[in-house]
């Protein structure tokens, strides 16, 4: 066992106690755990030189439990605690504004002892009755239950790097770091993250672990230690710093940036070449001596290999790739010319046509596509053929004022109707720049249907993308059932790109299916979605889900100049 998993054991032992509204202990556990978790020290080192006591919080009881922990992998207190406490009531604690005493409540008066049981009797109002518990408390606690489900405890990847920028940016400036950045799973792109992870290379970091934990977002400082702290902010995110010296920032930073496979995969690597790696360097096994560890570049040529960009290390493949030299070139934000997919306040849209295309030309865009939704969908202000016919006019006005500065595409994101069919009639989509076609309703057909629904929008001769392939929203909404091996074959066939679209909940296509995309020869077109001007910055979501994807610059449509960009999309209309 190692130390984060001897903290978290205490942890589990603090929750359990208090479920037992036992007094005084839940603190204390929960204090020496974060201790334990700031430790530089190995615990079984400190063991081992007869040195656990030493640890602030640790008394002779708290001792005997770490060494057991330590030398058998087990604790029989744990085991006790667990068998008087039913499974399912620690889960209960996970739900925001649900404690201990309000889950030794529901578990007493009412029986429940999981999270789904809470879900069920908050809809059947079962918590009125009970002392103390209203209607606010019940819708409290749903909410709670929502977020907890809609999450996985997870975070957007959208929501995550701003903060996760800001807060670098605070420290960096504030203390004057070169060596900073983001870590972990936030820095390889993930489309959700656990917590945000920053790294610090400093020689004496105790001034930035100060000005970490004094960040003026911090609701609660979870740790604080000389080389490590550890706080929730109060949008609920956490994050973690951690700081190690000068000299092992490359070796840090690849160690924290993860993902833990790929970390794994390069030891090995290491191993095989009489190589030792960890957090602080790459040092020879035999004679301890460092041989890399200031860059992550230097780290990755001493074990034979090009670098890996984060959004690779996954442990799919890359690192063989890097010993043999064929990693994909990734595309870049700097690499794509153009948004393909934006919304207006001609449809469900916020800000009005003129303002984007001013914004997107701002922001060093070639072209724009203005995709507004089409009659069936109502909700979202769909244009009846009539106002599109008007809208194409006001697109090419827009084009004219614009004076040669930004290419203007009118097109639309028309739906795909139950039957395959797309929802305006030829005559009108030939006369369009682009067509994206997107399901937006009827999510729960059939497999055998869905495809088919799909197959005939793609091979229908007037579709240039895709849009969001899948149609999941990321914790909230699944995939609808549907056989993308054969709906990418189709649109290699027809030339029919797939979107990714860039919006933060979506990312669809995600990165996997990108490869998957790529491998059967299609290409993408990335698409903010955009339905106000702030919107167009998330193109760079739809490039990190790119890069995740091993997707390079030929394999993005929009990474086409203007006038290429025209030619593919007027070449294959009939
Ligand atoms: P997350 O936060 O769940 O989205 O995922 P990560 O990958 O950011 O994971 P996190 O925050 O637990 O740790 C950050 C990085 O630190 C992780 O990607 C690899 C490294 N790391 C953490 N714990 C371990 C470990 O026990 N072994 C190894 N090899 N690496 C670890
Ligand atoms: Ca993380
Ligand atoms: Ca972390
Ligand atoms: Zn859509």
């Amino acid at each position: 066992m190692d130390n984060s998993e001897v903290a978290q054991v205490f942890f589990e032992i603090a929750d359990l106690l208090d479920l037992q509204d036992v007094a005084f202990k839940p603190v204390a556990y929960r204090r020496a755990a974060r201790n334990i978790e700031a430790l530089e020290e190995d615990l079984n080192k400190l063991l081992a030189d007869g040195r656990i006591e030493e640890i602030p919080g640790v008394g002779e009881a708290m001792a005997k439990k770490i060494e057991e922990l330590l030398t058998t992998g087990k604790l029989g207190y744990l085991e006790k605690l667990r068998s008087e406490v039913p499974a399912g009531l620690v889960e209960i604690l996970r739900v925001p504004d649900v404690g201990p005493k309000t889950a030794m409540v529901l578990h007493n008066d009412l029986g429940i002892s999981s999270i789904e049981e809470l879900k069920e009797a908050v809809l059947g109002h079962k918590l009125h009755g009970i002392k103390g518990f209203g209607e606010k408390t019940e819708e409290r606690i749903l909410q709670g239950i929502r977020t907890l489900e809609a999450k996985g405890g997870r975070t957007l990847l959208g929501l995550a790097l701003p903060v996760g920028q800001a807060y670098v940016e605070y420290l960096r400036a504030s203390q004057k770091l070169d060596m900073i950045g983001i870590a972990g799973s936030l820095r390889r792109g993930k489309e959700t993250v656990g917590d945000i992870d920053i790294l610090v290379g400093d020689d004496q970091p105790a001034a930035v672990m100060e000005a970490f934990v004094s960040y003026p977002q911090v609701a609660e400082v979870l740790m604080k230690g000389p080389t490590k702290s550890s706080v929730r902010l109060k949008d609920g995110l956490q994050v973690d710093l951690r700081a190690v010296g000068t000299e092992s920032w490359g070796a840090a930073l690849c160690y924290f940036t993860g993902s833990k496979e790929h970390n794994v995969e390069m030891r090995r690597i290491g191993v095989q070449k009489g190589l030792k790696l960890n957090e602080y360097g790459l040092f020879e096994r035999d004679s301890g001596k460092m041989i890399a560890g200031a860059t992550e570049e230097e780290v990755y040529r001493a074990l034979g290999l090009r670098y890996v960009q984060p959004e690779l290390r996954e442990n799919s493949g890359e690192l063989e790739a890097a010993k043999e030299g064929r990693l994909p070139k990734l595309i870049e934000r700097g690499d794509i010319r153009g948004d393909l997919h934006v919304h207006t306040t001609w449809s469900d849209g916020f800000s009005k046509l003129e303002d984007i295309v001013e914004a997107a030309s701002k922001m060093g865009h070639e072209y724009v596509a203005i995709t507004d939704h089409s009659q069936s969908l109502r909700i979202a202000g769909g244009l009846t053929s009539e106002k599109l016919r008007r809208q194409v006019d006001a697109v090419r006005k827009a084009e004219d004022s614009a004076k040669g500065r930004i290419a203007v595409l009118a097109g639309s994101e028309v739906d795909i109707k139950s039957d395959g069919s797309l929802d305006f009639p030829d005559s009108l989509l030939k006369d369009l720049d682009i067509v994206i076609a997107s399901v937006h309703s009827r999510f729960k057909m059939e497999k055998a249907a869905m495809t088919k629904r799909v197959l005939t929008a793609v091979g229908s001769g007037r579709v240039h993308v895709l849009g969001h392939p899948t149609g999941r929203l990321i914790g909230q909404r699944a995939p609808y059932e549907l056989d993308l091996e054969e709906v990418f074959r189709a649109a290699k066939a027809a030339g029919v790109s797939m979107e990714i679209n860039s919006f933060y909940d979506r990312l669809d296509l995600g990165d996997t299916n990108c490869r998957l995309a790529k491998a059967a020869g299609v290409t993408m077109a990335i698409g903010t979605d955009a339905h106000r001007v702030e919107h167009l910055e998330y193109i760079k979501y739809g490039v990190i889900t790119a890069r995740r994807g091993w997707l390079e610059t030929k394999d993005i449509l929009n990474a086409l100049v203007a006038k290429e960009l025209r030619k593919r999309l007027g070449g294959r209309k009939p």
